[in-house]
Formats: structure tokens, sequence, C-alpha cells
């Protein structure tokens, strides 16, 4: 076969298969046993179900491997040996008539603080499981039915860590979200920062509701999408049994529609049958792929569980809440030196309520292992606010720390041009699919004029971009020097957030007090310095969400530049 890879920018529509579990049962699957371990027992009957898929003209054929990680198979079975084994099968069958997809489905675990089980383990069960279907010759990793995103996070991490195969990656929702509340934008956000090749959506409902989770994450989509619909949705029959009974021509009749929505690979999950792709072909015949044309044109997005940030030239302006910092508050710094959570979680809520939309998260005070504690506070943090976190330490291992703890595309506070920080932190960030802001120091003397910080800022695009680092994961910093030092350091600042727009397309940040350290007035200099910058192309700042003033500044600037649609946010 091809590499998978090559076929995803033709205009070409794929087919996947369709149902494993529910057509398994109808081959006399027995009750209480698992579809992978009856695999094991009865290889035929899974190679006849292969078979019949492409016979049916399906282009990629998914693993019989769903329910093939370690917690869901139990003990008395190798993971990696079942893997390998049914991964085998369907090489075997596939021949080079079609894709092998190793399908990797939710473990039945929740990550904290969610569940118990810790980001780290659930990132090693899915190394033990992509291992095997990767021995048994898969052609791309397919993590299918996820309903929540760390797990599904969880997913593609591991497959990176374990092989250079393709993701495609499928989350499943009930209605407008996932069962722990991502929607298909933020699960689209959180994919695309992670690079994945393929997003997708499977199971949960019919191929009518299926069309609106196709349609919810349109306006930034920019990677090829795939949705694999049910047979209708679920019902119980007389026995108590969940059968669907959408039959194989109005399922095609309404899952063609898919294409039309943009999906590239189209399918069928549970209940549908080799008649149901068969059908599906039929019906979209020589349809071509109408490739996605994003309608948001954000620069960069943040995300958590449940939301999304965008951050971009045409965009709102982001405060990032720089208040969950040890820095200059005694009881903070008290509580953190104790382990105690209470006055950041108080903070962290504050700040919330006044709208910033991003929380900086800081740990760094004596005494402190932040390594240590950065991650227990994050975890903390997850159970009190919905809001994207940005990870703030010098110390690369508490930032290593807090990325392994966070479950959507949180923002690294900072890399700068010290020896050895974006060799470390780069690859980290790509790993984990977070942004970072890009702090142009290198040494201890500050680049004042603009031409000097856009030269260090260059060097660090350079180093990013051989390291293979997006560009879509980059925020600049501006830098603020104080102007009661530096006369002329807003003007050059300004000149930095224009430049950067202009050479490079990238979205800036500023550290907004600074500017004005050693200046009675303070807040009337920081807020007339935030509407200047605005003007300059400013995307967010680190600030203090509890100045009316700064808020009130920030508004009345996005209506002035026209990046507050209606003035809604003005108005309210
Ligand atoms: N590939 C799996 C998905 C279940 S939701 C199956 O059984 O078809």
């Amino acid at each position: 076969m091809p590499d998978f890879r090559s076929i995803l920018d033709d205009d070409r529509i794929y087919y996947f298969d369709g149902g494993y579990g529910t057509l398994l049962q109808s081959r006399g699957l027995p009750a209480g046993l698992s579809p992978e371990l009856w695999g094991l027992k009865e290889p035929d009957v899974i190679r006849a179900v292969h078979r019949d898929y492409i016979e049916a003209g399906a282009d990629i054929l998914t693993t019989n491997t769903f329910g093939g990680s370690r917690p869901k198979l139990g003990l008395g079975v190798d993971p990696f040996e079942l893997n390998r084994a049914m991964t085998a099968i369907a090489r075997e069958v596939a021949g080079d008539r079609a894709f092998v997809a190793a399908s990797i489905g939710p473990t039945g675990h929740f990550v904290k603080p969610l569940g118990e089980m810790t980001f780290r383990e659930l990132v090693d069960i899915f190394k033990e499981q992509i291992r095997g279907c990767v021995a048994g010759g898969a052609d791309l990793i397919l993590g299918e039915t996820h309903f929540d995103l760390a797990e599904a996070k969880a997913v593609v991490v591991a497959a990176r860590l374990v092989c250079d195969l393709p993701v495609a990656i499928s989350m499943t929702f009930e209605g407008e979200a996932s069962l722990t509340g991502t929607s298909p934008m933020t699960f689209v956000d959180t994919m695309q920062n992670m690079g994945v090749e393929l997003i997708g959506t499977n199971c949960s409902a019919g191929p009518e509701q299926m069309r609106d989770t196709l349609r919810a994450w349109a306006p930034r989509l920019s990677t090829p999408t795939f949705a694999e619909a049910n047979a209708g949705l679920p019902e119980l029959n007389a026995e108590g049994k969940t059968v669907f009974r959408l039959q194989p021509e109005p399922f095609a009749e309404k899952a063609a529609a898919f294409v039309e929505l943009g999906a590239k690979f189209i399918g069928g999950c549970c209940g549908t049958t080799p008649e149901h792709i068969r059908a599906l072909r039929d019906k979209v015949g020589d349809a071509r792929w109408q490739r996605p044309v994003r309608t948001d044109n954000a620069q960069l997005v943040l995300t958590s569980r449940s939301v999304s940030v965008p951050v971009g030239f045409d965009h709102r302006g982001v405060i990032i809440g720089e208040r969950i910092n040890p820095t200059g508050k005694k009881q903070l710094t008290a509580e953190l030196q104790e382990s105690v959570f209470s006055e950041a979680l108080r903070l962290a809520a504050e700040q919330a309520e006044l709208g910033a939309p991003v929380l900086d998260v800081n740990v760094g005070a004596p005494l402190v292992d932040e390594a240590a504690l950065l991650p227990e506070l994050v975890t903390a943090l997850l159970g009190r606010v919905t809001t994207p976190l940005a990870i703030d330490s010098n110390d690369p291992a508490a930032v290593e720390a807090g990325l392994w703890a966070y479950p959507g595309s949180p923002l690294v506070n900072s890399i700068s041009g010290e020896p050895g920080k974006m060799e470390r932190l780069g690859p980290l960030c790509k790993l984990f699919g977070a942004p970072f802001i890009l702090l142009p120091i290198v040494g201890r003397k500050l680049p004042v004029t603009a031409a000097e910080r856009l030269k260090v800022i260059e060097d660090l695009l350079a180093q990013a971009d051989a390291l293979g680092i997006p560009r879509r994961l980059i925020l600049v910093d501006a830098l603020a020097l104080t102007v009661s030092s530096k006369p002329e350091a807003a003007r050059h600042s300004m000149e930095v957030m224009r430049q950067c727009r202009d050479r490079w397309g990238l979205p800036t940040t500023i550290g907004l007090s600074n500017i004005s350290f050693g200046l009675p007035a303070r807040e009337l200099l920081n807020s007339t310095f935030l509407s200047l910058s605005m003007a300059s192309g400013l995307c967010s700042f680190i600030g203090n969400p509890n100045s009316a003033r700064i808020r009130e500044t920030l508004h009345a600037a996005e209506v002035l530049l026209d990046r507050d649609p209606q003035a809604a946010r003005y108005i309210d």
C-alpha cells in the first residue's frame, strides 16, 4: 500500500468499513465474550468480516482491537500479542487492496480529577496496545469512540511516542458535546494543535444527528475529516437488546450528505454492515472531496476540556490572568510552601468570574519543588475552572510535568532564547499540542530596539522550524520594558507587534504592567499602552483582570478596531 499520508491531499472520497461489535453479534459472538477475545479463538470469523467489507468497497479496514487495551482485556491476555494478532489478520486480508487502521477505543477509565488514572498511565496503556498493532502491520492508528478529550489526547501522544504512523482520531458526541463536555470545535482545535492527520466522529447517533457535528467544527477546520455514523439511533427490542434499524439504502441516503459537509472519509459504525457500505459507495458515486475552507481566521487557539479561546488579529484581546503567582503575595507563598491550594483556587475563580479567558499558573516560590507542585495545582484547578491555563515556570521539568497533567491545549509560558530551552521544550509543546510564548531574550541583556528583538525572534523561529514545530503554536512576547528607564521602549514593542503580524502572521502578547514601573498613575499608562498596542496588532496580554480600567479599555479598543462583532461584549 502507498503511505496513508499520500492520499490525504488528493480529491478522492475514501470508505471506511462498518460496524464490528454488532456484526460479530449477528455472526454468533457468545454473550459475555468480547469481540477481541472471540477473535483470538475464531480468527476465521474476523477474516470473513474483513473480506466482506473489502468486497463491499471499503478502502480501509478497521482492526478487531477496539477493546484491546490492558484494562479492557483483563488478566490472562497479553495485550501486545492480541493486538499484533488481530492486526495481522486485517493486514493479511487487506493485502494491497486496503489500508489497515488500528482501532484504539476507550479504556473505561478517566484521568484525574475525573477519575483515578494519571495521564501517563493512560499513555502507557495505549503505547502497549499500539506497539502490538504496529507489529501486526497497521497503516494508521485510529483512536475511535472517544468521549473524553484527555483520553483522545493520550492516544495521540502514545502513537507519536512509539511509531511514525499517521493518526486518525474520532470523538463521539451526545448532542452538542461529548460525555465530558468537549464540543466538536474544541475537539478540532485541540487535535489540530497536536497535528493529527485525520479528525473524525463516530458512533453515538445516526447520520442525521452527525451532520450537526460536521457543521459545528467547520469554522476552524483545516484537517481532512471522517464520519462514521451508526445505523440510526439505538433502540431496545422486545428482548431488551440494543438494535440499530436504519437499513442500507436510507443510511446511504443520509450519510452521503457528509461529503457535502466536507468529509473525505466516510463509513459506518454500530449496526452498519457490508451492505450499508456498498449502498453508501453507490450513493456517493464519483463525488469529489471538497476541501475545508476556514471561516474563522484565528492565528492560535488555546483549549481546556470544554472551552476554546481563539487568539488572532481579528479576535477579541485575550487577558491572561496573572494573579496565580506567588511573587509579592505572602499568603499564596505560604500556602504553596505547604502544598495548600485554597488561595490559588480562590484567585482562579475570581479571575474567571471577571472574564479572564486564560489563567496563568506559576508556583515559583522559595522552598517549592515546582516540578512536583505545578501538576498538582493544575489538577486541582481542573476541578474549579473551565478556562484554559498557561503553565508558567522557568524550570523546564515543571513545565513538562504540567503538560502531562493537562487535558486540552494549554499555553506554555515561555520559551526564551536561553541555550537549550527550545530544544528541550519545543518538542514537548509539539507532542502535546501546546502553544507557547516565544520570549525574545537571550542571556542577561534585554534587546531594546525593535530590530534587536526581531533578530532574536527570527533566530528562535529558525530553531523552532528546524524542530518541526508548527507556527500555529507560536505566540510572540513583544516585551514590555519600562518606559521610565527606556523612554523609547513602548514604541519598539509596538513595532515588534506590527512586524510579527505583517512579516510572519504571528500573534503577539505582552506583560502589560512592566511598561509603567516607577511612574505614577500606572493604570492610566497601562491602559493607554494597551489600546495603542491593540491598534498595532496585539492579540493578548498578561495582566490583572481585577482592573476595571484595563477591562474597559480593552472592550472599547475591540469595538473601535472592529474586533467585537456587533459591539456585543462592550454593550454587555
Ligand atoms: N470499531 C468498533 C467501534 C465501536 S463504537 C466497532 O465495533 O465497530
